[in-house]
């Protein structure tokens, strides 16, 4: 197994389900990664410790997600010089608001990107960690390609059921 160059790391074992949506991402598109539960607020030597090995050892980007205060991708960011993408989770009472509002406000100098709250934004984490790669990497730049011709050939085929109202008939405007 290749060493990660992504990391994907949750403050709790209970964000697991979610964050599974970026290592699927990142399987499809044949990048090495591993999901690591490690909270900023409960084990933070463990946290520095991980990110200072993990960059050692070639992690280029990392997946934070975390709910509630979500101090995560934050506490990343602090340690770590390579991009770190947030990940907001609907773990609270609120929803996921908070998180979002907790990521999206990192002090000047201290940058974390916000995703979607929840499964989109797991989801568009990874990609978003596919396209920094492939800055470099021409493979993975024409595997995105292929990927949003793929997406746009789904929608254009759910069009093609709308058009046919749902039962194969053609509407009026599809004519
Ligand atoms: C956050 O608190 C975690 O990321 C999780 O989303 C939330 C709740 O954690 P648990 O109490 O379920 O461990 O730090």
């Amino acid at each position: 197994m290749d060493k990660p160059v992504v990391s994907i790391v949750m403050g709790s074992d209970s964000d697991m389900d979610l964050m599974r949506e970026s290592a699927a991402v990142l399987a499809k598109f044949g990048v090495a990664h591993e999901l690591r539960v490690i909270s900023a607020h409960r084990s933070p030597g463990l946290l520095t410790r991980y990110v200072k090995e993990g960059e050692r050892s070639g992690v280029r980007v990392f997946i934070a997600g975390a709910g509630a205060a979500a101090a995560l991708p934050g506490a990343v960011a602090a340690l770590s010089t390579r991009p770190v993408l947030g990940v907001p989770l609907p773990s609270s009472h609120l929803q996921g608001l908070d998180s979002l509002l907790a990521i999206a406000q990192m002090p000047g100098g201290t940058p974390a990107a916000a995703m979607a709250i929840g499964a989109a934004g797991a989801r568009n984490a990874a990609i978003m960690a596919v396209q920094i790669l492939a800055l470099g990497n021409r493979k993975l730049a024409t595997a995105l390609k292929v990927f949003k011709k793929d997406q746009e050939r789904q929608v254009a085929a759910k069009d093609i059921l709308a058009r046919r109202g749902g039962n194969g008939k053609t509407t009026r405007r599809g004519k």
